[in-house]
């Protein structure tokens, strides 16, 4: 099994370690990669104003979910743990202990490749891992790298792979930490990891949550779903968007509803049901028990009271897993875009899809009844909102054929 390493201090992670990341996996073809974030560096400590290494580490994990491969790469906390200052001459032969079989491989950026002779003994570090070191694709920087490649391999026998990442974002983590501290540097940071910084008031942000721009709403929103979820909320904003111009309603509150909709789909029943008290929302004895039918009602909660968002955008948020009787064209317009966005794959989603620009009710009702069949058909408990609003739909002249 090849495994890459790829320490740093993640202060925070951004897009050059995604970029060389991706890079790293690709031209090593590593089957699992560890990103580890330092305990405090040996050479140096962390900057003033450095979050705690809990911080760091979750950011570290918005990073490595954002590469869409659970399985192969994992944040390690094997330097964290360690107590006292941690080096990568221990980190290695501490892998290779665990998994003698294995070729570690550590990954490297510019400044650590060339100085990589001066850390802490060197021929330990290379005696258990080859060496992959990302380079910019500018030819002065290469032969610099060729040079020192030499040296290493010459002077510790060391296995060395120089790999060129293209559109390797140049930002030095300093220069990022700056610009976050002025309201700047989202266009560095992968948005789940800018939302958490955020969200924390990491860096000296001091967003106003309450009155985000879109952008930085959408961030906060991804950082708090798994990265395989934003690409169905990213579905769901841009056809409530669509679905608005077309039936008259407000753009802009369809799309935050759309943002923010499945923002809580991740909490557990019991954090779900702690908000619901929180919030005073009375549950039923179904809802109570299952957990789907709660991150609606979450959601619009902390739509709400985090961000501030209006009651147009709290009941359509509320509304948009069951439907229920007599809904605003907002409610309905959130409940079909969550059921008919681009990455949505089901029989009879284009007949939906058609259906949803030519009558909104109908095709509201064409998602309720697919609904209810699919409830029938799985022998689970339908919702009695989910039958109040058929039942709406129908006593007000609306009809569908499943
Ligand atoms: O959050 P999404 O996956 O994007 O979609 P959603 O908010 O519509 O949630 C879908 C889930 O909700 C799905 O697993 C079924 C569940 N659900 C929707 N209506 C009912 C329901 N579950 C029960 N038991 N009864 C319902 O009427
Ligand atoms: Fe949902
Ligand atoms: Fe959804």
């Amino acid at each position: 099994m090849k495994i890459g390493i790829y320490g740093g201090t993640f202060n925070p992670p951004h897009l050059g370690h995604l970029a060389a990341a991706r890079a790293a996996m690709d031209a090593l073809g590593l089957d699992k990669l560890l990103l580890m974030p330092a305990a405090t560096p040996p050479h140096k400590e962390l900057p003033p104003g450095s979050p705690p290494a809990a911080d760091r580490l979750a950011m570290a994990e918005k990073l490595a979910d954002a590469l869409l491969m659970p399985k192969a790469v994992q944040v390690s906390t094997l330097e964290m743990d360690r107590p006292g200052p941690s080096y990568t001459a221990d980190t290695v032969e501490q892998l290779h202990e665990r998994e003698p079989e294995s070729e570690l491989w550590l990954l490297v950026g510019s400044d650590m490749f060339l100085s990589l002779h001066t850390w802490r003994e060197p021929e330990r570090i290379m005696k258990y891992a080859s060496v992959c070191a990302f380079h910019r694709t500018q030819a002065d920087e290469a032969a610099r790298f060729a040079a020192q490649k030499e040296r290493l391999e010459r002077d510790y026998g060391a296995r060395i792979q120089l790999i060129p990442v293209p559109g390797l974002v140049e930002i030095s983590s300093t220069r990022l930490r700056e610009l976050l501290s002025q309201g700047e540097g989202r266009e560095y940071l992968h948005p789940s990891v800018y939302g958490y910084i955020l969200l924390h008031g990491l860096y000296g942000t001091h967003a106003d949550l309450k009155h985000l721009a879109l952008p930085e709403l959408r961030a906060c929103s991804y950082a708090m779903m798994k990265e395989k979820r934003v690409a169905h909320v990213q579905g769901v904003e841009e056809e409530a968007a669509r679905l608005a111009r077309r039936w008259g309603a407000d753009e802009t509150l369809a799309r935050r509803a759309g943002v923010l909709h499945d923002c809580t789909k991740y909490l557990e029943l019991p954090e779900q049901l702690a908000l619901c008290r929180q919030y005073g929302v009375e549950l039923d004895a179904l809802e109570r028990s299952a957990v789907k039918l709660l991150h609606s009602k979450t959601g619009a909660c902390i739509a709400r009271a985090v961000f501030g968002e209006p009651d147009e955008v709290y009941w359509a948020i509320f509304w948009h897993t069951t439907a229920k009787a007599d809904m605003t064209t907002l409610e309905k317009i959130l409940y079909v875009a969550d059921y008919m966005e681009p990455n949505r794959d089901f029989e009879g989603v284009e007949r939906l899809r058609a259906l949803a620009y030519e009558d909104l009710d109908r095709a509201l009702l064409l998602g309720v009844e697919t609904t209810i069949q699919e409830m029938i058909d799985r022998q689970l408990p339908i919702h009695s909102n989910t039958l109040a609003a058929r039942d709406w739909l129908t006593a007000h002249g609306v009809s569908v054929t499943l």
